[in-house]
């Protein structure tokens, strides 16, 4: 069941909660709350029982079910607060346009679609500043991340697609499907905000003929295409087209911020959970270690940093409850690093294992001039080439804009193939963070498995692929980023059958980190939904007096 945002009216807490960010945003807060909000002098609290750490989907699922319970919370998330405009009026810059809002501390800009007929047209010199997405670069992998008050939401495409029921119960073996596909992926849709294109307009809208070709070509090679669903307001989206509101997916913003139409959470969950008065954000503290003190609670330090990223405090928190949200990288590096320094010595072993990309590999294919995308282009994906059920070969693949404002026959994909490799990060005891031990054979696997379907689709249409979007060696395959980072404290592994983290009470990881990997499809729904489950069973079993 989807909800149409058209109709959906804000509860009365989610209005809270959007008062509590505006005050915070205007008078410059690094601390969120009702308190913040009323009160001239909010009190020093360094004392929670309950701790979040991020406030990506993982973490405003677990504030926002907190703060329902009634139990005082306490977010802390590394990124900044997203809702104060800049100088030219805007909350976040478009990817035409990047300046120091898009990335986080670069000095230029990183974007994963490097070049354009081999020049870097594309990336540009910004100032250093806590900018709203990051790219974490290991040795064969560097992984996408969003970085504020929202996470990944304020970055990502928005696809909320459900995972195929069969792939779910194959990846999670010990999850009951029918709860989680009859009660949790539901409720996590309905707070999600997630809705459909109207297929009318889909079908004769200009900002949407890039699929509608990419589609064509596939539907040419005998493939199944599918509507998918997003989190972005398609009533607001058909309005930007009318000319009766600001645009924003159709002014190319996406990966760098959505000025408008998008239900990122901290319009939703955190919003929600801002409003129930137990639960306060402090923004751009980064938790560096975690320690247990001997009455059993847990004891954080984290670093509170400026704007140009200098460490302007540390500061100690103290929980009964800690809940890990800082997504599959940020919750598998604090609890391996934890684990290998001996301040949380009794981990399990497996923790910092079963990360995988998700089988992400992106390429493009030239077209024939004849079959033109489009200079107007959404930058909300809405359909994907379903070929999961290929067992030879299972591969979904988006059909992902490529918004320049011109013509350019280009046909982009966001491959998600079954790739069965997985990889496991080590403690760097020289610089404290992580290594990660992903191999570039191991996203060769990835490529092959894309390769196999889109040579398919060029065969059936006579094209080719694109050799200039990816560097300057011709590479067609961009298979060394991921957007989809899965695994390092995977379910029923590191963690029992909820999330609570094996050898110690009353810690819980919620985030990405849980799936082993792969998920056959763009994973925050998913990642919402295990939340929710988690949630539901936490505070029913562990929090009651
Ligand atoms: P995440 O959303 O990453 O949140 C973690 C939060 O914790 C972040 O705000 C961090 O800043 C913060 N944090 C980390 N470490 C610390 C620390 N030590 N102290 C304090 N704070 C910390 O985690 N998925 C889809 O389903 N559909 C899409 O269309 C889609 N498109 C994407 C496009 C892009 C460009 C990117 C980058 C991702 C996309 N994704 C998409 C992936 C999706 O955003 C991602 O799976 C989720 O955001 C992961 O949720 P988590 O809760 O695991």
């Amino acid at each position: 069941m989807t909800v149409k945002l058209m109709q959906h009216q804000l509860t009365r807490r989610q209005i809270l909660g959007v008062v509590a960010l505006q005050t915070a945003a205007a008078s410059g807060l690094t601390r969120i709350g009702l308190q913040a909000a009323s009160a001239a002098e909010p009190a020093a609290v360094d004392h929670a029982p309950a701790i979040v750490i991020g406030s990506g989907y993982g973490g405003a699922v677990a504030a926002l079910r907190l703060g329902q319970a009634g139990i005082r919370t306490i977010v802390l998330e590394m990124g900044r607060l997203w809702n104060t405009p800049g100088s030219d009026g805007k909350v976040f810059c478009s990817t035409a346009a990047p300046d120091q809002r898009s990335m986080w501390f670069r000095k230029r800009t990183e974007a994963p679609l490097a070049t354009f007929l081999w020049l870097d047209l594309v990336n540009r010199d910004i100032s250093r500043y806590p900018g709203v997405l990051d790219r974490v670069r290991f040795a064969n992998m560097s992984v996408f991340v969003g970085r504020g008050v929202g996470g990944g939401s304020l970055v990502n495409g928005g696809m909320a697609v459900t995972p195929l029921q069969s792939y779910f119960a194959e990846q999670f073996p010990t999850v009951d499907v029918n709860e989680m596909y009859g009660t949790y992926f539901p409720r996590a849709r309905s707070v999600l905000g997630v809705n459909d294109v109207d297929p009318a307009w889909f079908e004769s809208t200009e900002w949407y003929q890039f699929t509608r070709v990419s589609r064509k070509h596939a539907q040419n090679t005998g493939l199944r295409t599918r509507f998918v669903p997003n989190v972005y307001d398609f009533g607001y989206m058909q309005r930007e087209a009318a000319g009766t509101a600001t645009r924003s997916a159709l002014a190319q913003e996406v990966i760098y911020g959505n000025n408008h139409g998008k239900r990122s959470l901290d319009k939703t969950y955190l919003a929600s959970a801002l409003g129930t008065g137990n639960v306060t954000i402090h923004t751009l503290e980064k938790v560096r270690q975690i320690d247990r003190a001997a009455d059993g609670s847990y004891v954080l330090t984290a670093d509170r940093i400026d704007a140009t990223g200098t460490v302007v405090e540390t500061k100690q928190y103290s929980c009964t409850y800690l809940f890990l949200g800082g997504g599959s990288l940020g919750t598998t590096e604090l609890l391996v690093r934890a684990r290998e320094t001996g301040t949380l010595p009794a981990l399990d072993a497996s923790v910092g294992s079963g990360w995988g990309t998700n089988g992400n590999v992106m390429l493009g294919r030239a077209n024939h001039l004849w079959d033109t995308v489009g200079a107007n282009q959404s930058t909300m994906p809405v359909m994907g080439i379903d070929d999961w059920a290929n067992t030879a070969n299972p591969v979904f693949a988006e059909i992902a804009p490529l918004p320049t404002g011109l013509e350019h026959w280009v046909s982009l994909y966001l491959a998600i193939t079954k790739n069965p490799q997985r990889a496991s990060f080590s403690y760097d005891s020289g610089t404290g963070g992580v290594r990660l031990g992903w191999t570039a054979a191991q996203s060769a696997v990835s490529v092959s498995m894309a390769k196999k379907l889109f040579d398919r689709i060029n065969s059936a249409n006579s094209t080719i692929y694109r050799y200039d979007l990816f560097g300057s060696s011709n590479k067609v395959f961009a298979d060394d980023f991921t957007y989809h980072p899965l695994g390092g404290c995977v379910l029923g592994r590191a963690t029992d059958n909820y999330g609570r983290v094996k050898g110690y009470s009353k810690l819980y990881v919620t985030d990405g980190s849980l799936v082993p990997g792969s998920i056959g499809v763009n994973p925050f729904v998913t990642i919402t939904a295990l939340a929710e489950r988690t949630m539901a069973r936490v505070l029913a079993e562990d929090t009651a007096p």
